[in-house]
């Protein structure tokens, strides 16, 4: 279906959403205009089972032409964030909605946020995909909350699961390992690239467990730190909800799915 109704591109996205703020980061990072992108929140809901799902903003022109706030409806993953065009066509997965903007938009001045040496650039994309393919997904709350309560997951606080600290001890402890050779005020060298894009947001999401981030990740809470002193960069946690990330599930199912039966 066709939704045409904006002029402009129009990134769908949720201030939870630590793969929404990869965009976001990489658009203020990059010095895209704030006009080039418009940015909309999604809404959030629960499903049928109380289970966190995004939605359509009530009230956006494309609900009203889809006619159902549920966001399948418009990215049949269920997921944001969304790059939608003024032709109707839509882009997801952060990687490839990054390179699009890269290569189309005509962003005056600035540098791109890869570096020109190819071997800096593969270590910036190694750190995205561990992020990305790695890390991301088992972090989301809402794929805790339904394992726990429909897979038989053991039981636990959903933001501290020892599914989540798992996988962050396992992945950041390697990207730990890698940035001892390519960190330097950032994650590959000492200008942002997209590597501090996606980690920002990945440790944003793991400063709701109980890992103690500046001890057992030194380097790593260095490039942290040293990006929340960019100015873009906090802006962009405190339109977001603050430099921890607000922690969204319904908390009535979340004592339902914890008890033990
Ligand atoms: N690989 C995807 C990940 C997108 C993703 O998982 N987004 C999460 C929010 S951070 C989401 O929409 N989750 C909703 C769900 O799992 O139902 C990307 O890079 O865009």
């Amino acid at each position: 279906m066709k939704t045409k109704q904006s002029d402009q591109l129009r990134l769908f996205y949720h201030p939870s959403s630590s793969a929404s703020m990869r965009v976001i980061l990489y658009l203020r990072c990059r010095g895209v205009p704030r006009e080039a992108v418009e940015l909309v929140s999604t809404g959030i809901g629960t499903d049928h089972r109380g289970i966190v799902v995004f939605t359509m903003p009530e009230g956006d022109p494309v609900t009203e032409v889809l006619g159902t706030t549920d966001l399948t409806a418009f990215n049949p993953e269920g997921r944001v964030p969304i790059l939608l065009f003024p032709d109707g066509r839509k882009l997801t997965q952060t990687g490839p909605i990054i390179e699009y903007l890269e290569a189309t938009l005509n962003i005056p001045g600035g540098q791109s946020l890869l570096p020109e040496d190819p071997w800096a650039t593969a270590e910036a994309k190694r750190i995205m995909w561990i992020v990305a393919a790695d890390t991301q997904p088992y972090q989301n709350i809402p794929f805790i909350i339904q394992a726990m309560g429909e897979w038989g997951m053991v039981k636990a606080e959903p933001t501290k699961h020892p599914l989540r600290e798992h996988y962050i001890r396992r992945e950041f402890g390697a990207i730990e390992l890698l940035l001892q050779s390519c960190a330097g005020r950032f994650a590959v060298g000492d200008n942002i690239t997209l590597a501090d894009c996606f980690l920002v947001p990945q440790i944003r999401n793991a400063l709701l467990t109980d890992i103690d981030l500046d001890r057992e990740f030194p380097i790593l809470w260095s490039v942290w730190e040293n990006m929340l002193a960019v100015p873009e960069v906090m802006l962009v946690l405190e339109e977001a909800g603050g430099v921890v990330q607000p922690a969204v599930f319904n908390p009535e199912k979340f004592q339902t799915y914890t008890k033990e039966k």
